[in-house]
């Protein structure tokens, strides 16, 4: 067991795994805390957007396949509340500081989904940067959050894939198709590139996460993974990036691309964006609608305490 920040350090350093009944430092379990929290915030509002296609799904498959997918999302949303409150937080206080605006959720979940193209981009371009970004997550210093990531990831790649597919599908498709798959990811294209948050000179948290080991990468760092990941993805069904400055670097090995719109960034991460008083509430009513279903749990879980007491 850890008691001290010499044996705190020597383990981070060691690539152990630092535990909920560890000493760690204050500010240590406070990022965690902000991170942990605001990850699971985003895959609960994050089901929002999808969600509201379940019903407009063109097959039985494609429903089937999407109902999966937002149940995920539900699943990542739990095992990363109870991340969180491994670090002594209660859950309730976590979401009353969603459902107040006070607390953060990603930027991308305030874009609205347009057509049945915009659930294609959704999962291969957002869940590919969530996976771009979890990977590495999984090598996390802190042992319950790492620990959960690597679920998380195996169902995120699941969803990537059904994303591409549904690309792929209406590529091959007729002209109206193929247009509505290139709006969509021309809309998609920049807000999944703010996902990995502000430049690294902007990034308040990242070389102190870094570090940590919580952050295993810069946030530039992953995002130009990203790019270089999907640049051959988009060539190869016949999309074209909507980036005019986007280029092959021969002398580099990555591609160049031109510059994210931070003001539209800030605005949304201020709560401005297209959706996002829309999203808080929904969340708000379903928290405000559900209310009997805590009340109904608590009072059995009191009942069951009596009986066997
Ligand atoms: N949106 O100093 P940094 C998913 C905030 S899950 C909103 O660089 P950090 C699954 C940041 O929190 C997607 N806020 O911060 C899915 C900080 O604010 P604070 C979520 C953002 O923590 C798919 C401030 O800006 N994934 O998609 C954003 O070192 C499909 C300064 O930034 C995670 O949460 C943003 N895009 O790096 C579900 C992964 N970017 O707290 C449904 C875990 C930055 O000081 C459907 N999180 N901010 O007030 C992380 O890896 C990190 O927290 C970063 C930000 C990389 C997001």
């Amino acid at each position: 067991m850890i008691r001290t920040l010499e044996q705190f350090d020597a383990y981070v350093a060691a690539e152990k795994k630092i535990e909920p009944k560890d000493w760690m430092p204050d500010g240590y379990r406070k990022t965690l805390i902000r991170q942990i929290s605001q990850h699971a915030h985003s895959e609960v509002v994050g089901m929002l957007p999808e969600g509201n296609w379940i019903t407009r799904a063109p097959s039985l498959q494609r429903k089937a396949i999407l109902l999966a997918k937002v149940q995920d999302e539900a699943g990542h949303g739990l095992y990363l509340y109870s991340a969180a409150e491994t670090l002594g937080v209660e859950r309730a206080d976590l979401i009353d500081d969603l459902l107040s605006g006070k607390a953060k959720y990603s930027s991308i979940f305030n874009y609205p989904v347009l057509t049945w193209a915009d659930i294609g981009a959704i999962g291969w371009l957002v869940d590919g940067a969530a996976i771009m970004n979890q990977v590495p997550l999984c090598r996390c210093s802190y042992g319950p959050y790492s620990r959960s990531m690597i679920r998380v990831c195996k169902e995120e790649s699941f969803h990537q894939r059904q994303g591409y597919s549904i690309m792929v599908e209406l590529m091959k498709g007729n002209e109206a198709q193929r247009e509505m798959a290139q709006d969509a990811l021309n809309r998609w294209w920049w807000p999944s590139l703010m996902m990995f948050g502000p430049s690294d000179k902007d990034s308040e948290h990242s070389s102190q996460n870094m570090t940590w080991k919580i952050k295993r990468f810069t946030n530039d760092e992953l995002r130009q993974r990203m790019v270089d990941m999907t640049v051959p993805q988009a060539e190869c069904i016949g999309l074209k990036m909507p980036d005019k400055d986007l280029k092959w670097n021969e002398e580099t090995g990555h591609h160049d691309f031109g510059e994210i719109n931070w003001d539209e960034f800030y605005n949304v991460l201020a709560g401005n964006g297209p959706c996002n008083k829309e999203r808080l509430a929904v969340r708000n009513k379903a928290h405000h609608d559900g209310a009997w279903v805590r009340e109904a749990a608590v009072a059995y879980a009191k009942k069951n305490q009596k009986i066997r007491a």
